[in-house]
């Protein structure tokens, strides 16, 4: 029961003293050496698939710096190719081509279409322990003050959205130890300005909300460096998170 609580605390130290609202391992800092590997066929493929008038875009949490990601999707041991890429004039102008290998080619097998006008996180964790990396996309949309989250996975072949909500930040990481990934979403409300934060997981199948973090009153989470000890009160309740 601790061990979540002073987790989570940890977690949200990193978060906010740094800014950042990801925590990378050492892991996701390497370069694929598959990619490189792969990367003539992907490209044939997306010279094949990709219409004219697009540029690819590299995700925001990608550290080496290309726009594409190699991720097993489904499960089956062999990843996938995300492609990254925008298309102008377009309302939701990001695109998330997905290529699945079939013998030595890559075909094109489903794509997603990101909400909004910009990526602001993109995260591959398994939420539901079926197989498989989630994709996880925080995107802003223009006019609007917080962000939007959508979680896709593949089924039978396709991607499928199997959650949405907002954020203003976001904690993506195993909170629990459970090796599953939880979401937990850092809201602001604009009205009374008091911020919570609502903590997502896998549970019967479905990503549901199973607790709220509360934010003592007139603290302000998001500013950085802020006290966390004095700003945070988290109900007792959280720590029943790994049940
Ligand atoms: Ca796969
Ligand atoms: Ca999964
Ligand atoms: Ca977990």
């Amino acid at each position: 029961m601790k061990r979540t609580f002073t987790m989570l605390l940890l977690l949200l130290s990193t978060l906010f003293i740094s800014g950042c609202s990801i925590i990378e391992s050492p892991e996701d800092l390497a370069i694929p050496p598959k990619l490189e590997e792969e990367k003539e066929g992907i490209r044939r493929a997306i010279e094949e698939y990709l219409p004219k008038n697009t540029k690819p875009i590299i995700p925001p949490t990608d550290d080496n710096g290309s726009y594409i990601k190699l991720v097993d999707l489904d499960g089956d041991g062999e990843d996938e190719a995300l492609v990254f890429y925008s298309v102008e004039l377009e309302d939701r102008p990001i695109r998330i081509l997905v290529l699945k290998k079939e013998g030595s080619e890559w075909e094109n097998i489903s794509e997603i279409k990101v909400v909004g006008q910009e990526l602001d996180e993109v995260e591959f964790k398994d939420i539901d322990g079926e197989g498989g990396l989630e994709v996880i996309i925080g995107s802003k949309i223009k006019y609007s003050l917080d962000n939007h989250l959508s979680v896709y996975n593949m089924q039978d072949g396709e991607m499928k959205r199997i959650f949405k909500n907002s954020y203003d930040e976001i904690i993506i990481d195993d909170l629990d130890g459970n090796k599953l990934t939880e979401l937990l979403l850092l809201k602001l409300d604009r009205e009374t300005e008091k911020s919570y934060g609502e903590l997502y997981k896998i549970q019967d199948g479905e990503i549901k909300q199973i607790d709220e973090v509360s934010f003592n009153d007139n603290a302000r989470p998001f500013a950085p460096n802020g006290n966390l000890e004095a700003l945070i009160s988290i109900p007792s309740s959280l720590a029943s998170a790994s049940v």
